[in-house]
């Protein structure tokens, strides 16, 4: 399908994720409208995406609208949207912790921020969730440098370091780090955390569904009986998380915890929430990390966590692992997190939908 619509767009990898990005002004102002243009980009609905440039994965069919905030402190303002592969849905009903690492980058290039000297902080905020993040974007000689010496897992090579820090991320979308207000509660039979710190998430032991937590991600996507089961949690929960009704919706991720076998925190294998993700969300990394900090939860039960009110977790995931820093104030409760992202522009141009 086509509107018939254009607009300049740079495509750009933002950590593992990739997607277009956008000026806010430079899309129709009408959400119905823009939703319509943003499928025909992606050729959605369509499992192939043959018709646009979705890569037939939820990774690579993600959209940034950013513009020049008016917000004291603040640079930017960057929109999230999540186009689904095979299904003619447009949510803004969660934010990305991925493609936001591109958003710096993006918004140096197009003359939104200024670049100051070799590194340029750029702060950002998170409208879908009402958050604050701060980019640290390399900037030789005042020009977005994209290579460097930083490597992440499930990026091939190495690229310039964007390292992302939050603040204050609990309650992003429920309202409440824990929206139940328990560590644990038990949904079909399974003990789960239901928690946001940045991302709504549904944290659980593997284990408790009948699998090791060890799986790649194509056996994950292959197991309908599982994807089965783990749904019908998801949809049990989403009016106790706050969410209302999700079956239209992208979150809760749901995050199956197991014992880290690398030397990590603990291992997850995630679903967004339909197919499994091929490393984790960067969000969905804190608000895992954070479960994993909460005495009696399921995550705690399999995690080890190290001492000390700054904690560094290696989170591990199919292809490696995501390594979060979070501080903790006196109560235990995590305050800031930071983490480590690559980015690069891939293509500016004209995009038609
Ligand atoms: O949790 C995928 C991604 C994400 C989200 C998803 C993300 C985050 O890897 O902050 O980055 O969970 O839909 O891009």
């Amino acid at each position: 399908m086509t509107t018939n619509l254009s607009a300049p767009c740079m495509w750009m990898r933002g950590g593992t994720s990739k997607g277009g990005y956008f000026l806010k002004d430079d899309l129709p102002a009408d959400t119905a409208t823009r939703d319509a243009f943003l499928l025909g980009v992606m050729g959605s609905p369509d499992p192939r995406q043959i018709d646009g440039l979705g890569g037939a994965d939820p990774l690579t069919a993600k959209v940034a609208v950013v513009a020049k905030s008016t917000r004291p402190g603040i640079d930017v303002d960057y929109l999230f949207l999540q186009v689904f592969v095979d299904q003619p849905i447009v949510t803004d009903a969660q934010n990305c912790g991925n493609i936001l690492a591109g958003v710096g980058p993006f918004a140096i290039e197009r003359g939104l921020v200024a670049a100051t000297g070799d590194e340029t902080r750029v702060a950002i905020f998170m409208e879908n969730t009402g958050q604050v993040a701060v980019a640290t974007v390399q900037t030789p000689g005042g020009v977005v440098s994209y290579a460097g010496e930083a490597r992440i897992d499930g990026v091939p090579g190495a690229h310039a370091p964007v390292p992302l820090e939050f603040r204050d991320t609990a309650g992003s979308s429920c309202g409440a780090l824990l929206p139940t207000g328990n560590a644990v509660d038990v949904v079909n039979g399974v003990a789960v955390t239901l928690i946001d710190n940045g991302m709504p998430c549904v944290v659980f032991k593997a284990a408790d569904v009948g699998i090791t937590g060890y799986e790649d991600r194509d056996w994950l996507d292959a197991n309908t009986e599982l994807k089965a089961r783990i749904e019908a949690i998801r949809l049990a929960v989403g009016e106790r998380m706050n969410l209302g009704d999700v079956k239209e919706k992208s979150v809760p991720k749901m995050m199956l915890v197991a014992p880290p076998k690398n030397g990590g925190a603990v291992t997850v294998r995630s679903f967004i929430p339909h197919r499994a993700h091929a490393t984790i969300g960067v969000l969905g990394a804190v608000s895992v990390a954070t479960a994993c900090l909460l005495p009696g939860s399921p995550a705690a039960e399999v995690a080890q966590i190290p001492d000390g009110a700054r904690k560094t977790l290696s989170v591990e995931h199919p292809t490696g692992e995501m390594t979060c820093v979070l501080e903790c104030d006196a109560a235990g409760d995590v305050k800031t997190a930071a983490l480590l992202r690559t980015a690069r522009k891939l293509f500016d141009g004209v995009v038609f939908g």
